[in-house]
């Protein structure tokens, strides 16, 4: 698919920008916007040429979750569980599971399913008008597309049961306090200051990155030992890599490293 209607993607040197673009309802997802979501994000994992992914929102949102007007159209024709695994769960997981840096560029406001979509981003930069809300309860539905897994991990389970179950709305410089974003940028400055840090890693060693991202994800759930072993195994592979044999020629040439990404 190359043309897509509720979403922008454009690849620049290395950058692969996605841009939901619904904004008259705040980019909230449709179907036809899940599966050109999903199929942006393949493409992303498929091109050697693409080495860093930045997701943003178009206008003053950045993604409010499920269309709720399409989400009651929609009530009978399939149970929730069948629409959000095929949908929001495979969209989560292919951004989570994507082995190259992945950056949300929050624009504005990130609720419900949107909210699941920057915590599966490895990055998060905020505009400081952004803002961030599960949502769930304020509709009587519990979290799903990955908000409590990321939550009960990043704010604990006190504070990630107060945001859930209260449906508060954080701003940019709350979410930067309790470590849920990376930095915050005026919002005149958020598309530079992504694309500054997307072009970085772009420049970077794609492969030493994707595995460093699997490791991080594995040693969550390993003990050390296990850990010991599986960074062991993936330092293998990194160390196969043309990148890192330049790496180390450039460091003892003394110049700076021109990474492939291979
Ligand atoms: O099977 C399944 O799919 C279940 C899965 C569910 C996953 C989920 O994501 S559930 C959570 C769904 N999302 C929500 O419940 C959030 C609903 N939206 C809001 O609570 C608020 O809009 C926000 C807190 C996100 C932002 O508030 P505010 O005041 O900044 O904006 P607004 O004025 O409410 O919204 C602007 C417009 O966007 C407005 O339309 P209008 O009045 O200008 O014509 C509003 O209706 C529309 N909009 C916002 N969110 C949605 C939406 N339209 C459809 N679906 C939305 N989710």
């Amino acid at each position: 698919m190359s043309d897509y209607e509720h979403i922008g993607f454009t690849i620049q040197d290395g950058v692969a920008t996605i841009t939901l673009n619904r904004p008259d309802r705040l980019n909230s997802l449709t179907q036809k916007m899940t599966r050109e979501l999903l199929d942006a994000i393949k493409v992303c994992g498929r091109d050697d040429a693409i080495r860093a992914v930045v997701v943003t929102g178009a206008g003053k949102g950045f993604c409010a979750g499920q269309d709720l007007a399409e989400f009651q159209e929609a009530v009978g024709t399939t149970s929730v569980s069948e629409h959000l695994q095929g949908g929001f769960n495979r969209i989560v997981l292919s951004l989570y599971e994507l082995e190259k840096p992945v950056i949300a560029s929050v624009n504005g406001v990130a609720a419900g399913a949107g909210l699941g979509v920057v915590l599966a981003c490895d990055l998060r930069i905020a505009s400081e008008k952004a803002s961030f809300t599960a949502a769930f309860i304020g509709i009587g539905l519990v979290p799903d597309s990955g908000v409590s897994w990321f939550l009960h991990r990043q704010l604990g389970p006190a504070r990630a049961f107060e945001f859930l179950v209260t449906g508060e709305r954080l701003s940019a410089a709350q979410a930067l306090g309790l470590g849920l974003v990376n930095r915050v940028a005026t919002t005149d400055d958020l598309e530079s200051a992504t694309q500054e840090l997307a072009a970085r890693l772009a420049q970077g060693p794609t492969r030493g990155i994707g595995l460093t991202k699997r490791v991080l994800h594995r040693a969550a759930s390993l003990d050390l030992a296990q850990t010991l072993a599986y960074e062991a195994l993936s330092q293998d592979i990194a160390h196969a890599t043309a990148d890192h044999r330049e790496g180390v020629a450039a460091f003892l040439e003394k110049r700076p490293p021109q990474f492939k990404g291979v």
